[in-house]
């Protein structure tokens, strides 16, 4: 692993419009350090021997005109041709289509059945098939935010009254990190997602999982259920129990995914009880009330029932 290949990396691309992005990048920082070196040289040329041609007319009009005109619309009509075309041609086909809720602040995410109808819901994490192209339905529940993963495509907003597409393909198997690039908030730097691509076979078991309703073996988290179904199930929804409240995340298979809270912890007990305890301390403004005034055991029990929920 290089200084570039970070799990949020813009210049290790994991996608073809990814590519593009990088490609122009890498493009534009080369011709400007060309450029650059170019400056220089006339620089050290002007100080040193201030010759008569550096200052005349055609000198002006090339270089101050003409050079800045072509570059400039080479530009233009490589990032018309190559990126824009690819943007646009990638919303024929997908395969499987996602809707992504903006919110205060975490990401609402729901896999979609063939007839477009929710089939299960989850939060912060998106699966996808290596090599399929995925539709994503963009929307917000309240302001502007913006999904961004970078390794896999550029930025695109969510707006209010609005459903923005767009496909991502992933071509190689990885788990790669994105986060709300529009201002949202207090917690907005508290706001990011993962991206799991995995194979086929493997994405096809995770979604049999997910759509099958939570499964906690008769009998034991007793305790922990009957403390959630009391203080939690007005805001969460786990499926196969009474707990049906749809404000924050659904919490069928919580403990399948990477982190919780949208980045801020890993995903363990030790997490749950922490966030439950004091997720205003560790997400300040967040929308789900701190839990410090239950007992230690009824933190544990809770957690532990969370943590089993996979
Ligand atoms: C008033 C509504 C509300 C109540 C009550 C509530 N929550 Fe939450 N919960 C939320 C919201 C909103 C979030 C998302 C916060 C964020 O990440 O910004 C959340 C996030 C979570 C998460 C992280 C989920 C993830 O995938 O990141 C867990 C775990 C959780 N809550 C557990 C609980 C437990 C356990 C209780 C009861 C002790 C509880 N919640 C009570 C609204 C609520
Ligand atoms: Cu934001």
């Amino acid at each position: 692993m290089n200084a570039l290949d970070g799990p949020q990396s813009a210049l290790a691309p994991a996608g073809p419009e990814a590519h593009d992005i990088a490609r122009t990048a890498w493009m534009l920082f080369g011709g400007a350090a060309l450029i650059f070196v170019l400056v220089m040289v006339l620089v050290a040329i002007a100080i040193s021997r201030r010759p008569r041609w550096l200052s005349s007319r055609s000198t002006v009009v090339v270089g101050g005109f003409l050079f800045p005109l072509v570059v400039l619309s080479a530009l233009l009509v490589d990032s018309l041709l190559g990126v824009q075309p690819r943007l646009l041609a990638s919303v024929v086909r997908p395969e499987l289509v996602v809707e992504i809720v903006g919110e205060q602040w975490w990401w609402r995410v729901a896999y979609l059945d063939d007839r477009e109808q929710p089939e299960f819901a989850t939060a912060n994490e998106i699966r996808v098939p290596v090599g399929v192209p995925v539709e994503l339905r963009l929307k917000t529940a309240d302001v502007l935010h913006s999904f961004w993963v970078p390794p896999l495509a550029g930025k695109l907003d969510m707006v209010p009254g609005r459903t923005n597409r767009f496909v991502i393909l992933a071509d190689r198997v990885g788990s790669w990190r994105g986060q709300c690039a529009e201002y949202c908030g207090a917690a907005h730097a508290h706001m990011a997602l993962y991206v799991i691509a995995r194979p086929a076979s493997e994405f096809e078991q995770w979604r049999r999982g997910q759509r099958a309703d939570a499964s906690v073996a008769a009998g034991s988290h007793d305790a922990g259920r009957a403390v959630f179904e009391a203080n939690c199930a007005v805001c969460h929804t786990v499926r196969g129990t009474d707990a049906t409240g749809v404000r924050g995340p659904d919490l069928t298979h919580v403990a399948s995914r990477t982190s919780i809270g949208a980045g801020v912890l890993p995903n363990d007990f030790s997490s749950f009880e922490r966030w439950i305890s004091s997720n205003q301390h560790l997400k300040p403004g967040n929308l789900m009330p701190a839990f410090d005034q239950l007992t230690q055991d009824e933190l544990r029990s809770v957690a532990a029932y969370l943590a089993d929920l996979d």
